[in-house]
């Protein structure tokens, strides 16, 4: 198990709604080699949480694997889609999927070991005092494990652009170890049209433009080990083009004095926080 301690003083509850339907859902793609061992680490991390995968009809079979972790664990189900539409549109689906049956807290989570299930408690916790908490890279006590420079740049860069361009002060905006309360989600789902990397992006400026508060915690990120990376050139591309566009939109409206302002709320817990891996 893993030790988080987070330091919440000074925060207030932000909404008594019940946060004890928890959904995490996994999309894969050619995630023979991991899906099962992050179903079982999920498993064990947070026993109460129900876990969603939602497969593009993987060529490797990571479909038929699935079925068969659903057959014998009632918190595990399965969505499978006709092919592959990007991680976003996974995602999407899966989020409708739990809104649609009353889950109280939805959960992106990578099948790729990148994001640590024994670190899941951390952003649930957070989840308390926020409506979106937002596993980060770049806050204090925050990490990446195993990436090459040129990929953790990259990250930074991409990351360091896009609050430039949108003015808001989130750390690691395109983390992808997301908690949501459903109403925060049920508020933006709509609203989403990114599918490649910039969905988080999309959903992190959603949710503040909508006036929710997006907490950052700490995570240790880790490099996939298993497996092939789906990132490609499209998908940097459509990221940067996108930010760039709304951050011009942004910033003409505020020069023009149309803009509403965001509404939502940053806060960052970056404090008293340790891990331990368990493999
Ligand atoms: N259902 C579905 N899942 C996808 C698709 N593309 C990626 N995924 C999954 O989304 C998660 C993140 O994808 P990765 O390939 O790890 O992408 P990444 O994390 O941006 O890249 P790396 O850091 O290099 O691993 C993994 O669980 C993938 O299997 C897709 O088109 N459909
Ligand atoms: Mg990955």
């Amino acid at each position: 198990m893993d030790v988080s301690i987070l330091r919440l003083k000074g925060l207030s509850v932000v909404d008594p709604a019940p946060l004890d339907k928890v959904l995490v859902i996994i999309p894969t793609y050619n995630e023979l080699e991991n899906i099962e061992l992050i179903t079982s680490r999920l498993r064990r991390a947070v026993p109460q949480a129900h876990i969603l995968i939602a497969d593009d009809n993987s060529p490797d079979g990571t479909g038929d694997v699935a079925d068969r972790l659903a057959e014998a664990d009632d918190h595990i189900h399965v969505m499978h889609r006709q092919g592959k539409q990007g991680l976003g549109a996974a995602y999407i689906a899966g989020f409708r999927w739990g809104l649609d049956r009353g889950y109280d807290v939805l959960v992106e989570h990578d099948a790729d070991g990148s994001h640590q299930p024994e670190q899941l408690p951390l952003l649930l916790d957070a989840l308390k005092h926020a409506d979106m908490v937002k596993g980060s890279r770049y806050v204090t006590g925050g990490s990446v494990v195993n990436w090459p420079k040129s990929r953790e740049l990259l990250s930074r860069g991409g990351s360091l652009w896009t609050r430039l361009m949108l003015g808001i002060p989130v750390k690691d905006i395109t983390g992808g170890f997301n908690a949501f309360r459903a109403a925060t989600l049920r508020a933006i789902v709509d609203k989403i049209s990114s599918v490649g990397y910039n969905f988080q992006v999309d959903l992190t400026w959603q949710a503040l433009q909508q006036g929710f508060t997006v907490a950052e915690v700490p995570i240790e990120f880790v490099e996939r080990e298993r497996g092939e990376s789906k990132m490609s050139r499209t998908i940097v591309v459509e990221a940067l083009v996108r930010t760039t566009a709304w951050g011009v939109r942004h910033r003409v409206a505020q020069l023009t004095g149309l803009a509403t302002g965001l509404g939502g709320k940053v806060q960052q817990l970056a404090r008293g926080v340790t891990s331990r891996r368990a493999r």
